[in-house]
């Protein structure tokens, strides 16, 4: 019966894979609406999900049955007042919630994601009711805003994040945290308990004498706004939006809405949208001493940022003819094609061979566009080598990355795309291009940019995991592939080969556990065609893991690689390098296909290379996502190529005099 020979199967209840949809699921998907879809999916009844199950044993007394179970109303000698229907002008099309959800539809936003409460829920009933507006609800408030990135990568759409004052506040602060670090535009939206501005005290207060949210937040957010009153409250929320959105500095921005203003009458706002300045544009001289110093360079150099995501295709044309060898860091990987026959992959966190070897003959002349030159994009590949004459070319909208991690010899701040196509037309026009950087780049990809060239073909019993990263390529060609932070990282980074900029993903700004798995349902919601591969571990799959019970209730098309281990790899491994040994750390092996059936989801043992096949993840995935629980080799390593090498190009070295 089991199409599936090396899946693991509970020996009691029905098979998912086989049966057809229990009933209360929608047969029709949510998304072949006209409307944005909304999380409408009927939850299954308790009892067709207890009958998925294998029977449990209750173990001691009924706690619900019988003289020993504390009743609520036990606790009070009257009835619990019932709370009166609303009045007509509070119905949620009439309240200041409602008029903030209809504001921010018509800015554009009309995805949410967020865990409800009660501070904040007139803003779920508003959302849940408007027209066109769709809430997806997490498991966890840090894993709504890294949903909020994936979401804002596959679409460039601004998402709008949900939570209740108080530990829906402080549970959000992770997530926050790495969208302020990429500089992803996210509007934060935090209920308040109604007494939080009057100086009463009561659960969950976030005002200033409570946990004070806008200082909590105000480190990692571009502005903050508290919603003053019912009336201005949608235009409030709107000047958060405009902060959040400002293309000349992105990034969340937090707005703070007390329960009671959201629950009163407000009326109709309408706010036109504002005009906004996009391009800074470089000093011409500039430009051409840049596009003069790389033509005349020995070894010259161009590595690319992040920041640079959003002008891949002039990116692409500069580079086509510019005749420069670069490489990207490792949150660029794939900006521009890695096939590209002047591409040294990327540098820094588990950089490829090739960047490697041109880093250590020493650029003299290196151009870096977008990017902070932090010690993960850099780490064993320095943009110039200490000691070596050299000049940097450094190019950002934010005037504070120059001089400091690399003394910068020609800082130009201007906005990217127009710099590169100014760039490019010197180039063409002029015709001054580096005449050696092809030849450069020839030498240096003839040989492997591989740790283990051949990786691909490693059949040793326990599967390596360089293997599995080459058996998941091939399984899903064309995939979005998105990782989560561990030494798993490092495999799927170096190995994997990213041909188009949305090939991959990795949230190497805060580099948190978590954010690639929550990063990739926002990535799947904003594109539900394309399947997205999530290389992750098991210990992150035990940190957010249950984000997977969304991934099923939107049958969202992404299967988990879970590259178990049954410890902390990236923490053992880079402890026995800095002291001597790896910390015990070890868990039980974790059967993540039984847990994953707990939930009603597909998975799949994999234990030897080769079994990861294009067949098995459209089989597992028929129906939403799948899990696949791989017993990694976890000895298995990158040469030079960990977090402790990163390290030490940074912080493992007396900071510079
Ligand atoms: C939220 C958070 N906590 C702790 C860390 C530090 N850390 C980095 S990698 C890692 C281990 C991850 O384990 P696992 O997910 O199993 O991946 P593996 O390294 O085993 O591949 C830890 C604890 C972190 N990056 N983020
Ligand atoms: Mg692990």
């Amino acid at each position: 019966m089991s199409k599936t020979p090396f899946a693991t199967r509970i020996p009691t209840g029905p098979d998912p894979q086989d049966e057809p949809p229990a009933s209360g699921i929608a047969t029709r998907a949510p998304w072949d609406d006209a409307e944005p879809p909304r999380s409408t999916v009927e939850p299954r009844s308790q009892e067709t999900l207890a009958s998925d199950l294998p029977p449990v044993k209750t173990i001691g007394p009924d706690r619900n049955a019988g003289s020993s179970y504390l009743r609520l109303r036990d606790l009070f000698d009257d009835e619990v007042d019932e709370i009166p229907p609303p009045p007509a002008a509070m119905r949620p099309s009439a309240t200041a919630a409602r008029r903030i959800v209809d504001a921010l539809l018509a800015a554009g936003v009309d995805t949410f994601f967020g865990v409800p409460g009660g501070p904040i829920s007139p803003l779920f009933d508003a959302v849940m009711s408007a027209p066109g507006a769709r809430m997806i609800e997490s498991r966890h408030e840090s894993n709504a805003a890294f949903a909020a990135m994936g979401y804002h990568r596959t679409t460039g759409r601004v998402a709008a994040v949900l939570a209740t004052a108080g530990p829906g506040a402080t549970n959000l602060m992770t997530g926050v945290s790495a969208a302020f670090a990429e500089r992803v535009p996210m509007l934060v939206i935090c209920g308040d308990v109604a007494w939080a501005a009057s100086g009463g005290r009561l659960l969950q207060d976030s005002g200033p004498e409570g946990i004070a949210v806008e200082r909590m937040f105000g480190r990692v957010t571009r502005a903050t706004v508290r919603a003053s009153r019912a009336e201005s409250a949608a235009t409030q929320a709107l000047a958060a939006f405009q902060a959040a959105t400002d293309p000349l500095s992105p990034g969340p921005a937090l707005f703070v809405l007390p329960m009671d203003i959201a629950r009163k009458p407000a009326a109709d706002v309408e706010a036109p949208q504002s005009q906004r300045v996009t391009d800074v544009p470089a000093p011409p001289a500039s430009v051409a001493k840049a596009a003069r110093w790389l033509a005349e360079a020995e070894r010259p150099l161009v590595v690319i940022g992040a920041g640079a995501r959003r002008f891949a295709p002039e990116l692409r044309k500069l580079l086509d003819v510019l005749n420069v060898p670069f490489m990207t860091t490792p949150q660029a990987k794939g900006i521009v094609s890695e096939t590209h026959p002047h591409s040294l992959r990327h540098g820094g966190l588990a950089a490829s061979w090739w960047a490697r070897r041109y880093t250590q003959q020493g650029p003299d002349v290196t151009l870096a566009i977008g990017t902070d030159l932090d010690d993960c994009s850099t780490g064993p590949t320095p943009p110039l080598v200490a000691g070596r004459p050299g000049r940097l070319i450094h190019v950002d909208l934010d005037a504070t990355v120059f001089h400091r991690n690399f003394m910068t010899d020609l800082p130009i701040l201007a906005d990217l795309g127009g710099f590169l196509r100014q760039l490019y037309d010197i180039v063409t026009i002029e015709g001054i291009r580096n005449p050696r950087g092809g030849a450069l780049a020839r030498e240096i990809r003839a040989t492997s940019p591989f740790d283990a060239p051949e990786f691909a073909s490693d059949d040793s019993p326990i599967i390596a995991p360089h293997r599995v990263i080459a058996d998941l390529e091939k399984a899903a060609p064309g995939a979005r592939f998105v990782t989560d932070i561990g030494e798993h990282m490092l495999f799927a980074l170096h190995y994997l080969t990213a041909r188009t900029p949305d090939a991959f993903t990795i949230h190497l700004g805060l580099g948190s556990m978590a954010s690639g798995i929550a990063s990739s349902i926002g990535q799947a919601i904003g594109d539900r065609d394309r399947l997205v591969v999530c290389v992750c571990g098991d210990g992150g799959m035990q940190m957010a893991g249950m984000e997977l019970l969304v991934a099923a209730r939107e049958r969202l098309k992404i299967v988990y690689a879970v590259f178990n281990d049954a410890r902390y790899n990236m923490v053992y491994h880079g402890m026995k390098q800095l002291y001597g040994e790896g910390a015990g750390w070890d868990t039980p092996w974790v059967d993540f296909v039984m847990w994953a059936r707990s939930f009603g989801v597909a998975g799949a043992r994999i234990e030897r290379p080769g079994q990861i096949t294009a067949d098995l993840l459209r089989e597992l995935t028929q129906d939403g996502p799948a899990v696949l629980d791989v017993r990694i080799d976890r000895e298995k390593r990158i040469q030079g190529a960990g977090r402790v090498e990163s390290l030490s190009h940074m912080s493992l070295r007396p900071p510079p005099v």
